[in-house]
């Protein structure tokens, strides 16, 4: 690639990397107390010391450094700058955690990419109903404000949420994930509702006070799961995929980047199964025409995270219980050939990364695009030979490639999840998903690079991956067998 706007970087979060979960007058998280409970995460773990990163800013950087990314994506920790949620509680030691981190990178070259929530909600505005709460759009303006003010100056890409639909469906529908709120039919639209106007408001926020000054871009970042219709010939299959992508990804940026409304596809099957429910309106809200205005627009890039891909087929749900899944009327299933990985459901089926690319860029109009976070999870305590990993990355990153050259998506940056191994939220340290390895057995949660981490420089280091250079320099760095060169040579290369 001869593109030298595009960033290359790794990607990580509070929760999952920092530990220091009460230190210096950070106050507790959703996520804090969730994990404190035995029996909700695997084998008993926290993310109470976690990789440690709040007291390694050097290493981490080091490493960074080392790895030679362009950019760093990590979360603030709410709670760890405003203890209880609230700009009257200001905690300055997170200040300076995050201050040192952000000078560390800046020194170095490296752009922060920040996103202002990782799903680590201070429990003090949970305790206020979190985010089923209108209260939540000032609190988190006010908070997002806050860091703009404080970092803005050196920080200048933004991501308001990571994974909205997450929160809105793991969190308050299917309840697995913190606050585990389970009423799947309404609490995930009315929480989407709130995502949407927390992030407008945060958006607005930026442009009226900080742009002019501070220059920067800010997004939100949705998961994407690329879906194939199980009978392409058949239009029912082909609607389904589309709703699916649209129940997914559409509810937040169909508003977003189109009209300010939801999909016609969403309000259409939420209200007529509303109706067939015999409920007196739909369970999908209402924007006012004012709420639609102040909501088009409010993204400047197009970020999204992508592990997997599925298949999907039409289905007639039943009526009860009232469920935003059910309203999909969608089935969804994976190939069996298609390589698993430690997370369920996730598998590694790279073309469908270009397919998932093509698509944004229609339905979109081609806006600038962020890959923000694309990795695999491997279940073993050691694996820094990690062959599998660099074979997903190189298949992937290859995918994006075609898509960015032979098919003229805008894409700008890719980012591999994850920097290092860390907590991953109900499976604890379980799957690995890091280019380094991290020694959680050891106090001083030593960091090692793994053959994936070297394969990814040579990457960064060449903007791509070279074709000349393929074979020589990758069987020098990582001294592997020649089968495994023979698997790596099979593909399709940009110079
Ligand atoms: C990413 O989400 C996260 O952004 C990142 O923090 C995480 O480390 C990474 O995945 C790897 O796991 O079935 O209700 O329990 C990817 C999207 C989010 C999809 C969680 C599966 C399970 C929700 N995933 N979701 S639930």
């Amino acid at each position: 690639m001869n593109n030298n706007n595009f960033t290359w970087g790794v990607s990580s979060s509070a929760y999952q990397v920092e530990g220091g979960w009460d230190a210096d007058g950070k106050g507790p998280s959703i996520w804090d107390n969730f994990s404190h409970v035995p029996g909700n995460i695997k084998n008993g773990d926290t993310g109470d010391v976690a990789c440690d990163s709040y007291n390694k800013v050097e290493e981490d950087v080091y490493l960074l450094r080392a790895l030679g990314v362009k950019n760093y994506r990590f979360s603030l920790s709410w709670s760890r700058i405003f203890p209880s949620g609230r700009n009257n509680s200001i905690n300055s030691h997170g200040i300076d955690y995050y201050n040192r981190l952000i000078d560390g990178l800046v020194a170095n070259n490296i752009t922060p990419i920040v996103t202002l929530y990782h799903w680590d909600l201070p429990q003090a505005l949970q305790d206020i109903g979190g985010w089923e709460s209108s209260a939540l759009i000032d609190l988190f303006d006010s908070f997002a404000d806050f860091c703009f003010q404080t970092f803005g100056d050196r920080v200048k890409f933004w991501i308001t949420f990571n994974e909205p639909q997450v929160i809105a469906w793991a969190g308050y529908g299917a309840g697995t994930l913190p606050p585990n709120v389970n009423d799947p039919g309404s609490a995930p639209y009315r929480v989407a509702h709130i995502l949407l106007k927390a992030h407008a408001r945060v958006y607005h926020t930026y442009d009226d006070k900080y742009r002019a000054s501070q220059g920067g871009v800010i997004a939100l970042c949705p998961n994407i799961d690329w879906v194939e219709p199980k009978t392409p010939s058949d239009p029912r299959d082909i609607e389904a995929a589309d709703r699916y992508l649209q129940f997914l990804v559409g509810w937040f940026t169909h508003p977003i980047f189109k009209n300010g409304d939801y999909p016609e596809v969403m309000k259409w099957k939420v209200g007529n199964r509303s109706e067939l429910q015999n409920l007196p309106s739909s369970r999908l809200p209402v924007f006012t025409a004012e709420e639609r205005d102040y909501i088009r627009g409010t993204a400047d890039v197009f970020c999204f995270n992508s592990y997997t891909s599925k298949i999907v087929t039409h289905s007639t749900t039943r009526l009860r219980p009232f469920s935003y899944e059910y309203d999909q009327e969608v089935s969804t299933k994976v190939d069996s050939s298609w390589p698993s990985s430690a997370i369920t459901g996730h598998r590694a089926v790279a073309w469908g990364l270009r397919r998932l690319l093509n698509w944004i860029k229609e339905e979109y109009g081609n806006p600038p695009i962020y890959i923000i976070e694309n990795g695999v999870g491997i279940k073993t305590k050691s694996d820094v030979d990690d062959n599998t990993r660099i074979l997903y990355y190189k298949t992937y990153i290859d995918e994006a490639l075609k898509a960015y050259k032979l098919d003229g998506v805008n894409l700008r940056g890719y980012n591999a999840w994850s920097f290092m191994d860390s907590f991953e939220w109900l499976n604890g340290y379980d799957p690995r998903f890091g280019l380094h390895q991290v020694d959680f057995d050891n106090p001083n949660r030593p960091r090692t690079p793994k053959r994936s981490a070297v394969y990814y420089a040579e990457i960064i280091r060449n903007n791509g991956i070279p074709l000349a250079h393929l074979c020589v320099s990758i069987s020098a760095l990582l001294r592997t067998e020649i089968v495994f060169h023979c698997v790596l040579q099979g593909n399709m290369f940009f110079a």
